[in-house]
């Protein structure tokens, strides 16, 4: 874009969004062009940030007609690159964060409606002064938005219990690429009247629309809850002890989390304020919790469950949360390991699902195969057990270079991803596809699903405008 173009279009965007709405000046601009892991840097004109769906419908109609791109961001940490420009400088940034009200709030409906950019704990918050309960949670969670959940289909810890943010949502709101807006805000939980388009829309990743609003599901508020860390000697003995807690414990179980002895010990190295929770190191760790309305025999149905596998051999040690503060620890030494991952060096991630049962020996093959493509490798694998959602991530030596890890991201993608094809399994299961996996995904799906999904982008988005280069 010339120089007068760009004046021009920040100009109008100015007479659309006002002052308050826009950002030129290079400082402020910054934490938009780059994303929470620091692996992608982007240019912009501008970052525009209309105040409500209007605003959003005119600056999107505005980038129509001047055929220029957007590139919608919400809480900006997403792990796939998605929300970042591209470095020709030609696309405008669309923030969503000044579009934070919460809407409405039905408990005898059992919804909340919201703006796309109200952060997921200020959901959670809103929920909870109905005494509802809005189940979608991620160490991201105080500062990710719905907006963005919702174009990521996010997962995290709960979906085990409650499902994905597909399964979370019963009604959208978006700014379509020509600028028209789709009323799409329904509370129903049955509406067979044609096609599922706000299911067109979650997962989307922004390249059909904007969201700006969302009507999400509301659940009884868990007024109880049961904690405990586990060690296991391997992980068909875990996957064997998630499958015992699910017959034992029904719908009561609400997170079955795995961490191997390398990713709580890379915690435990590089957080303050951490340290094991059992006095042996256990090659294979779980950190479960069950929930429920009521109090009565939460407890002991752990207790009893986790003496029953342990009798059976799938464990050789338990520790019990006895109170709020230990429960609170428990879930540090989880939720921390991106953050240690990030202090300890450059990490090649990989964002896999698998069928639960064939876990165990996916881990044991890839293990091999990794350990074979790089003997120095350290593996970091840790996940959302309970769904089949592994983070296989791999750390490089401390000295790597630009170079090698190019060479090796390269060369490690092509072994796990094949070997999780080959289990069945996805390559991208709950953080999107982005610009991290937009190469490899066409190597992964079938030419009919490519196909398919290139035809809905041509149909809803012909001039390629929404978050071009990224998913497709
Ligand atoms: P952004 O990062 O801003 O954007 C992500 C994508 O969504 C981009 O493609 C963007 O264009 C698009 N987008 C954003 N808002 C809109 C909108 N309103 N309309 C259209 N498109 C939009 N993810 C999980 O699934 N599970 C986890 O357990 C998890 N844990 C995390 C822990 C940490 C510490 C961090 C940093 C991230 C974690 N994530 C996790 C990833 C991330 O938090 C999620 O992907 C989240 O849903 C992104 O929301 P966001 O608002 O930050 O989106
Ligand atoms: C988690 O489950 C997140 O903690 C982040 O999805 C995973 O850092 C990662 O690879
Ligand atoms: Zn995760």
């Amino acid at each position: 874009m010339s120089e007068q173009a760009t004046q021009r279009l920040i100009n109008k965007l100015h007479a659309l969004v006002g002052p308050a709405g826009l950002l030129t000046d290079a400082e402020a601009q910054a934490p938009y062009l780059t994303d929470w892991l620091g692996k992608w840097k982007g240019a912009t004109p501008v970052v525009v940030r209309p105040a409500n769906t209007a605003e959003t419908a005119a600056v999107v109609r505005l980038c129509s007609e001047t055929h220029t791109p957007i590139v919608t961001q919400g809480g900006n940490t997403g792990m796939s690159g998605g929300a970042t420009p591209d470095a020709s400088g030609a696309q405008v940034v669309l923030s969503t964060t000044r579009m934070n009200r919460v809407r409405a709030i039905d408990p005898i409906n059992n919804t909340l409606t919201v703006d796309a950019g109200v952060i997921l704990a200020h959901a959670h918050d809103a929920a909870r002064s109905v005494d509802r309960f809005f189940p979608l949670s991620l160490g991201a969670q105080g500062s990710c938005t719905v907006g963005g959940n919702v174009a990521t289909n996010a997962g995290g810890i709960a979906v085990l219990r409650y499902g994905n943010t597909r399964d979370l949502v019963l009604g959208l709101e978006v700014v379509l690429p020509d600028g028209r807006i789709w009323h799409g805000l329904r509370g129903l939980r049955k509406d067979n009247t044609g096609y599922d388009l706000k299911g067109l829309f979650i997962g989307s990743e922004g390249t059909l629309g904007v969201i700006t609003g969302v009507v999400l599901k509301l659940f009884p508020q868990p007024t109880a809850h049961a904690t405990a860390w586990v060690g296991a000697e391997s992980l068909e003995k875990l996957v064997d002890l998630l499958s015992l807690m699910r017959t034992r414990c029904g719908e009561r179980l609400t997170a079955f989390e795995m961490m191997t002895a390398a990713s709580l010990q890379l915690v435990l190295d590089q957080v303050t304020d951490t340290r094991a929770p059992l006095a042996q190191p256990a090659p294979f760790n779980a950190l479960i919790e069950l929930s429920d309305t009521d109090e009565a025999g939460l407890r002991d149905l752990l207790e009893e469950s986790l003496g029953e596998s342990m009798a059976a051999g799938l464990t050789n040690d338990v520790m019990l949360s006895a109170s709020e503060a230990q429960t609170m620890a428990l879930w540090k030494l989880r939720e921390g390991i991106s953050q240690a991952q990030v202090r300890a060096g450059k990490a090649i991630k990989h964002d896999i699902a698998l069928p639960i049962s064939s876990l165990a020996s996916f881990v044991a093959q890839a293990g091999q195969d990794v350990l074979a493509c790089m003997p120095d490798a350290r593996i970091v694998n840790f996940g959302h057990l309970g769904d089949g959602n592994l983070h296989y991530n791999v750390l490089m030596p401390p000295d790597a270079g630009d170079d090698a890890l190019k060479r090796r991201t390269h060369e490690l993608n092509g072994v796990v991803h094949q070997l999780v094809t080959d289990y069945g399994g996805s390559i991208s299961a709950e953080h999107g596809v982005g610009q991290l996996r937009r190469d490899e995904l066409r190597l992964y799906k079938s030419p009919v699903e490519m196909e398919l999904m290139l035809r809905i982008k041509q149909a809803m988005d012909p001039n390629h405008l929404m978050n071009p280069g990224k998913l497709l």
